[in-house]
């Protein structure tokens, strides 16, 4: 236990929250941000502190980092999460379906690649896509601007699949040059810096801390992959007092059901499709559709459109999924209800 105490302002509290938690939840216990997700529990600040609660097993998997909880008036535990206001997840790497959440309660998601191979538009298109689903906003950080010749041909490479996404090129060891974030980072804000391994997501957070908690580690010089050097992730606040989450380096970003945060990055395919002639078109190279005359007449990247079918399809699995697991768990909470009625007559018959 810290001496250190922090209000809610300072641990970026919004009015909003408080509309979801009762009276009775006030008397019960207080909010408390989560900073750090362990195998032992949770890293929280709150107004009594800094402190280490255990985690009730239903809650296990939920919490993650920038979490809100209530935690018990006079016990180390968790009452329950509060709810959020903006979540960035993914599905698991892996063969598995599960979500993986990345960051809870963001103002801001920093999308960072260097200006080297890391470099990628589909990639972008990604992580954008997670962004605006969740209603975060994105910007677009190209990192390593020191060691290119040519860092305006990435940022107008940029442009063209984010008009109105704010894209900034620094040098990550730099004070100077990271100053360029500031207005993101002000007193109370939440970000999240998100990338490939080895773009500077640690390095960016230890020159904008000015100190080097996080530990940073090198690329390989032949193909610019990093060494996956941050492994976990926690939130620290800057000397502005913004709060910063520091991610492991994504080798590939899955994506659940993104198709709202999606008409967003390709609202231009979305307006080409609009302008198709065929109702039921899927604009998958049927002659005529307004989509494949686009490209065909140049005004759209057929990268962009390859792209867009490939998310989609995830998108669309990704939502099929959780329908039919949420159908699963009704039909076994149907039949655990009618186990337990069975049970109940039983009984009534026994006695
Ligand atoms: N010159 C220069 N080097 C940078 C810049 N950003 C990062 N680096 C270097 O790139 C290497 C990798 O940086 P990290 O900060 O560890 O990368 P990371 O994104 O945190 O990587 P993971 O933790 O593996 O996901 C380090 O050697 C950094 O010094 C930059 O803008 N300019
Ligand atoms: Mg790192
Ligand atoms: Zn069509």
């Amino acid at each position: 236990m810290s001496f250190q105490t922090f209000s809610l302002h300072q641990l970026g509290w919004r009015p909003g929250f408080a509309q979801h938690l009762t009276l009775e939840d006030f008397e019960a216990g207080y909010p408390a941000r989560v900073v750090g997700v362990h195998r032992n529990g949770l890293s929280v600040l709150s107004s009594r502190g800094v402190a280490t609660v255990v985690l009730s097993h239903n809650l296990e998997s939920a919490v993650t980092v920038g979490d809100w909880v209530l935690l018990e008036m006079d016990a180390a535990r968790v009452l329950r999460m509060i709810e959020r206001h903006s979540l960035i997840a993914r599905i698991a790497a892996g063969t598995g379906q599960g979500t993986q959440t990345i960051a809870a309660n963001l103002d801001t998601l920093f999308v960072v690649t260097s200006c080297n191979d890391d470099f990628s538009l589909s990639r972008l298109e990604r992580y954008l896509s997670v962004a605006f689903e969740s209603g975060v906003e994105p910007v677009i950080v190209l990192t390593k601007s020191d060691l290119c010749a040519d860092v305006d041909g990435y940022i107008d490479a940029a442009r063209t699949i984010a008009a109105d996404v704010a894209i900034v090129a620094i040098d990550a060891t730099s004070t100077v040059s990271v100053g360029q974030l500031a207005r993101w980072l002000e007193h109370g804000q939440t970000v999240a810096f998100v990338g490939s391994s080895g773009v500077g997501k640690s390095t960016l957070a230890n020159t904008l801390a000015g100190d080097d908690t996080q530990t940073t580690g090198g690329i390989r010089e032949d193909d610019a992959r990093g060494r996956h050097t941050t492994t976990s992730r926690e939130m620290f606040a800057l000397p502005s007092g913004a709060w910063v989450i520091d991610t492991p380096g994504m080798r590939e970003l899955r994506v659940g059901a993104v198709e709202t945060g999606m008409n967003t990055v390709f609202d231009d395919i979305a307006a080409f499709a609009a302008r198709c002639r065929f109702g039921d078109c899927s604009h998958e190279g049927n002659a005529g559709c307004a989509v494949e005359q686009a490209i065909a007449e140049g005004q759209l990247d057929a990268r962009r459109l390859v792209n867009y079918r490939k998310l989609l399809r995830e998108s669309t699995h990704a939502s099929n999924t959780l329908k039919e697991r949420h159908d699963r768990n009704r039909q076994f909470g149907k039949l655990s209800r009618d186990v337990q009625r069975a049970q109940r007559e039983k009984k009534g018959r026994d006695y």
